[in-house]
């Protein structure tokens, strides 16, 4: 730490022990308008993107972005913010490669640090069916253009050699495949990224706002009823995660969405015991490090559709059974805290963004228990088509009428953990 920097942490760690309220905020915090051109609901990060890109992109700025509660409260803030594009099917490893990609330079595009790290996925195989069906995974991925690399049971030991590789092993590790392009980000801080990069391009961002309706002219949705009046609009555009078909309730249409808590915990912060983000999907359970030093422990969706954000008793105990048999040293660490987020899983494990059968409102949904990796492109395509009224090439396959022709990406074996 050189003088200066030393003297400016000091003076940080000074003005927030006097309670100093003067630093500038990192973005308006605005009154709703009567009317703009584009409202998008949600302001989590595919809401905020959204809004940051039609500004960005398409210089389209009258723009509000209204949340219910806080910016990033919802599913972006809840995450384990695991972001990879190891997808199998083309369509898939398109859209979340240009994500990815995305990711590599965003800090520098929204000058600020969202502490992008590419750390490596490493996905373990537990069994010659594993082996077998994660060789298939890793060559659909080189096929689609994608790193991945098979592992064998040294290799993963050489990366995380905190795994259990006794004789007894319950689970034993025979290998696995890494994307190490794959890793991870600081989830508040995408979502503040993108919401000071809209706001200072002059997007309106409205927290404590909730959406309660949608007014009408004839089939048309021309705005908004909120718990701050009515706001009108050309376009709407809901980015709403687990409440997606709420709302599409609210506007009278039904959307194939089931939603689900999905949970995660994060114990002590110790000194670095991780160095990758490591997966197993045959036990339901994945494991990286945070900056902060907290070990962050995840699994599968409770099993049965719920809006409560808390998570079930019985996964987070399977979740916590299956990290001290593959970490026996985890089972000294103890735990902070747990949570849960509502998801909503699509039936073919892909998200929807586009247009909806009610002219006037737009959706970007469906990501399920794997949206953060994807905010920088659902936020990109869901603005291209506001702007254009054309669908972005990138989107295209990921229109809501795929469940009427039938041409679903049924990407559930590679959802890493979840859905
Ligand atoms: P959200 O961040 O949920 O934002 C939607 C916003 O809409 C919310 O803030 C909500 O308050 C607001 N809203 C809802 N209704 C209204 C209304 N009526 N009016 C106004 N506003 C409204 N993805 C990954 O890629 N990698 C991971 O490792 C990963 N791990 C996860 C772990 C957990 C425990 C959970 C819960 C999710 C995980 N996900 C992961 C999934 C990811 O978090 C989501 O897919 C993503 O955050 C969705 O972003 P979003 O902006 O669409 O939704
Ligand atoms: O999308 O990689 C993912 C993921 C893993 C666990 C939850 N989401």
């Amino acid at each position: 730490m050189t003088l200066r920097s030393r003297y400016s942490a000091w003076n940080l760690l000074a003005a927030a022990s006097k309670g100093d309220t003067n630093w500038a905020p990192v973005w308006r915090e605005d009154e709703p308008k009567l009317r703009y051109d584009v409202i998008v609901i949600g302001g989590g990060g595919h809401g905020l993107a959204t809004a940051y890109y039609l500004a960005k992109n398409h210089g389209v700025t009258n723009v509000a972005v209204l949340e219910a509660g806080w910016i990033g409260g919802g599913n972006t803030g809840r995450n384990t913010t695991i972001v990879r594009s190891n997808y199998l099917y083309p369509e898939s490893a398109r859209l979340y490669d240009f994500s990815l990609r995305q990711y590599e330079h965003l800090a520098q595009a929204l000058n600020f640090n969202i502490m992008f790290s590419q750390r490596g996925i490493v996905t373990l195989a537990h069994s010659r069916h594993d082996l077998d069906a994660q060789a298939r995974w890793a060559n659909a991925m080189l096929c689609n253009g994608i790193d991945a690399e098979l592992l064998d049971a040294r290799q993963v030991q050489e990366l995380e050699p905190r795994l259990n590789f006794g004789a007894g092993a319950r689970f034993p590790i025979l290998g696995g495949f890494i994307q190490r392009r794959g890793g991870s980000a600081r989830h508040d801080a995408v979502a503040w990224g993108y919401a000071r990069g809209a706001s200072a391009l002059g997007v309106d961002i409205v927290q404590s706002c909730s959406v309660t309706g949608f007014l009408k002219q004839g089939n048309a949705v021309v705005g908004v009823a909120t718990n701050r009046g009515e706001i009108r609009a050309d376009k709407v555009a809901m980015a709403v995660a687990g409440h997606s078909s709420v709302l599409a309730g609210m506007a009278g249409f039904q959307l194939p969405v089931t939603s689900y808590a999905l949970q995660a915990m994060v114990s002590e912060p110790v000194k670095p015991v991780l160095n990758t983000v490591t997966l197993s999907p045959s036990l339901g359970a994945y494991w990286s490090q945070s900056d902060k030093g907290e070990v962050v422990i995840g699994g599968a969706l409770d099993h049965f559709p719920s809006y409560a954000q808390r998570g079930s008793f019985d996964v987070m105990q399977h979740v916590l059974a299956a990290t001290v048999e593959m970490f026996p040293s985890f089972s000294r660490l103890r735990m902070l805290r747990q949570w849960a987020g509502i998801v909503d899983v699509v039936q073919d494990s892909s998200p929807i963004i586009g247009a909806t059968p009610v002219p006037g409102l737009f959706i970007n949904c469906g990501w399920g228990t794997g949206g953060f990796k994807a905010i920088p492109v659902g936020g990109w395509t869901l603005a291209h088509v506001l702007a254009t009224g054309h669908n972005h090439e990138l989107a295209e396959p990921f229109q809501l009428q795929r469940f009427h022709t039938g041409r679903l990406i049924d990407e559930a074996a590679a959802a890493g953990i979840a859905h």
